[in-house]
């Protein structure tokens, strides 16, 4: 039996679903092509396991340089490519980041999504290309009711969620406008080992490695209360492409349905490794502190202070409670998590212990390792 291969276009392809989303395509027989990002340094470290030599026949994976601020290029590279899929990924995606390049997050984040949604109208694609638009949890903002679903109201609490909230409707608008098969995929947090570094999970992972193996002696964070709705990356790229193969367009929540606040991520974290941790104080005093150490592998005394909270990471506005509602995604696509919270730090975990047990043999060579803590 003979099936076309189709070719996807994957803006934000250097980023944590970026690379999971081609490696997923790839298996599936797909042509993937890449938006990345010219940068003074090799940015492609995520997708490296995946890059084949331009100088040979028969690839299926291709980069092509360009920005979501830079229409002209978006339009030509569509117009070279053909897509039967975008997926827009590419996106300014740290929350409290957008608080300092507000105008710049704007542009890519909101304004970007616009710039693809007109290249392939201007392109006359409308019936060809499906799009998929990277919404977010963080549209719902401000607790208005939970579980979140899909007709739960937004109230965005920062640039960044502002700047999508314009995405999604501007991804409404011309599937509306234009019968283009333009959707929206809500999707609450989701991470892997492969998260980056200054997102929450990722930076206590991190940490608790580095503190196990005493490369790093403290943690520091900010909001400890605030409660998300965290699945695995893996589980959502699939979900992704169930979207784009649905007979109609429409929007849909992608969430595990469970919240958790990030202090109970962080006792999850020291668990893996052997240590209960127990936590003193409130608001800005509060301190986590070892309260046993059942693995011979490290030697953190009973007592030591190792996580501490840092008013600079707190944001001018704060979401406080995530919890998304996956019936309509559960019920019509019949999609799974294969990942529970428990199965996610334990991925990363293990992950960052491997990652960080290198600096510790560099370390001990006498080499410098990165110490960036943000
Ligand atoms: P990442 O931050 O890991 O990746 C973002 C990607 O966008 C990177 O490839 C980055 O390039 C690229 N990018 C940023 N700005 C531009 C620009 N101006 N032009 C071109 N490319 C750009 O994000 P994730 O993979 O975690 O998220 C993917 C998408 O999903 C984002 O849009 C995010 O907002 C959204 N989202 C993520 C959720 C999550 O929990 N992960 C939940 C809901 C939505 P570079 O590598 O060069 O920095
Ligand atoms: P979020 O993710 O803002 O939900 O956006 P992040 O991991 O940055 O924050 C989650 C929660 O943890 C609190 N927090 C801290 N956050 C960071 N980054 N660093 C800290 O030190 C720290 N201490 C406490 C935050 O205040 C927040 O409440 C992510 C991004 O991937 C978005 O692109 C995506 O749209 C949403 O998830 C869904």
């Amino acid at each position: 039996m003979s099936t076309i291969q189709k070719t996807a276009f994957i803006t934000g392809v250097t980023g944590q679903d970026g690379a999971y989303l081609s490696e997923f395509l790839l298996k599936k027989g797909y042509i993937v092509h890449g938006l990345k990002r010219r940068s003074s340094l090799f940015n492609t470290d995520r997708i490296d396991h995946l890059y084949q030599d331009p100088h040979v026949d028969h690839r299926n994976f291709f980069l092509h340089y360009g920005d979501m601020t830079d229409g002209t290029n978006l339009i030509r590279l569509i117009k070279e490519i053909q897509p039967d899929e975008i997926y827009n990924l590419a996106a300014m995606s740290h929350v409290a980041v957008s608080f300092e390049t507000p105008e710049y997050t704007g542009n890519a984040d909101g304004l970007g999504t616009l710039r693809i949604l007109d290249a392939v109208r201007l392109l006359g694609l409308e019936k060809k290309t499906r799009i998929y638009q990277a919404s977010t949890s963080e549209l719902y903002g401000k607790v208005q009711q939970v579980p979140q679903s899909e007709t739960t109201p937004f109230y965005p609490r920062s640039p960044y969620a502002v700047a999508k909230m314009y995405a999604f409707w501007i991804t409404v608008n011309y599937r509306e406008a234009y019968g283009m098969y333009a959707c929206n995929g809500i999707l609450f947090n989701h991470e892997s080992p492969i998260r980056g570094e200054t997102f929450v999970t990722r930076k206590i992972t991190r940490a608790t490695s580095r503190i196990a193996l005493g490369l790093q002696d403290k943690l520091y964070l900010g909001n400890l209360d605030a409660k998300r709705d965290w699945g695995h990356a893996k589980d959502y790229v699939r979900m992704m492409w169930m979207i784009l193969q649905a007979d109609e367009a429409e929007d849909w929540v992608i969430a595990t349905g469970k919240t958790t606040p990030v202090r109970d991520f962080v006792r999850m974290s020291f668990a893996e490794v052997g240590i209960e941790l127990e936590f003193k104080g409130e608001g800005v005093e509060e301190k986590g502190y070892v309260k046993s150490c059942s693995n011979p592998k490290f030697q953190l005394e009973i007592g030591t202070q190792v996580l501490a909270v840092d008013p600079k990471y707190f944001r001018p506005t704060e979401v406080d409670l995530l919890i998304g509602d996956p019936t309509k995604a559960k019920t019509k696509l019949g999609w799974e998590c294969k990942y529970d919270l428990p199965a996610l730090v334990k991925d990363m975990m293990q992950s960052d212990l491997k990652l960080m047990q290198k600096d510790q043999y560099l370390k001990d060579g006498g080499y410098q390792t990165l110490n960036y803590f943000e």
